[in-house]
């Protein structure tokens, strides 16, 4: 694959950039990683991303990709070694809409969670552990989403598997009890402990400064624009 140019734009901590580097890393795709300060965006993501202006940016022969699940798609339309999609087409709708659905509902909730206190942050926990319900029927007897290997589904929702603790440590809540949630638990050991996972994971211990430091940054300017 080495006559690829593939480049992908992201932010360390990017739970969304990391997808993006899972699904090239799965299909065995080099790419060039190239690092990017959402915090003072450069010229070339305003140029990548004129509409969102958001990493990552999957650029493929100069031409580039935006937003993570159209991403997910495109790697996996374009290189057709280990598939992420299930074959089936009801599958894959269940795939997506799952993808979909946990991103609108537990990335907000888990967020205002981590960030808040008090009567908000408890209606957050609530509502971050009701979907933790539905997740937990999904990926019960099973080893990953995908079945026997990693899928596009844990791709798409493996960021609970390393951002939901840090976050729960920094938000001094929980979220993921292990007792209440035995299956998610052990897809969780399943899904850190692949290797091109845990090639790609930031330290946890970076993790938890930038957190704490985004929590005591709320509310701010930031309030109404979760960056991650
Ligand atoms: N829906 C987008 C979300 C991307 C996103 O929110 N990226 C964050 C970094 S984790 C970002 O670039 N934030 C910059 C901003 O909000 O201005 C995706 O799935 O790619």
């Amino acid at each position: 694959m080495g006559s690829e140019d593939v480049k992908v734009v992201s932010f360390w901590v990017s739970p969304f950039g990391k997808r993006v580097e899972w699904a090239l890393k799965l299909k065995g795709i080099e790419y060039e990683y190239i690092e990017e300060d959402i915090f003072n965006k450069s010229n070339l993501l305003l140029r990548l991303n004129p509409v969102h202006k958001k990493v990552p940016v999957l650029v493929h022969h100069h031409k580039p990709i935006v937003e993570s699940f159209i991403i997910l798609e495109y790697i996996d339309e374009t290189w057709k070694q280990y598939p992420l999609l299930p074959h089936h087409p009801h599958q894959r709708a269940l795939a997506r809409f799952w993808a979909t659905s946990v991103e609108q509902k537990l990335g907000k909730a888990g967020w205002v969670a981590m960030a808040t206190s008090g009567d908000e942050q408890e209606r957050a926990v609530k509502e971050a552990t009701e979907i933790m319900e539905k997740i937990e029927d999904e990926i019960k007897g099973k080893e990953f989403f995908g079945g026997k290997n990693v899928g596009y589904l844990d791709i798409a929702l493996g960021w609970i598997a390393h951002l939901i603790p840090v976050w729960e440590e920094v938000g001094s809540i929980q979220i993921l009890d292990p007792s209440k949630f035995p299956a998610i638990t052990s897809w969780m050991t399943n899904f850190l402990s692949h290797p091109v996972i845990q090639d790609t994971l930031p330290p946890r211990d970076k993790m938890l400064v930038y957190y704490h430091n985004r929590k005591n940054n709320w509310p701010s300017a930031f309030r109404n624009s979760v960056k991650d």
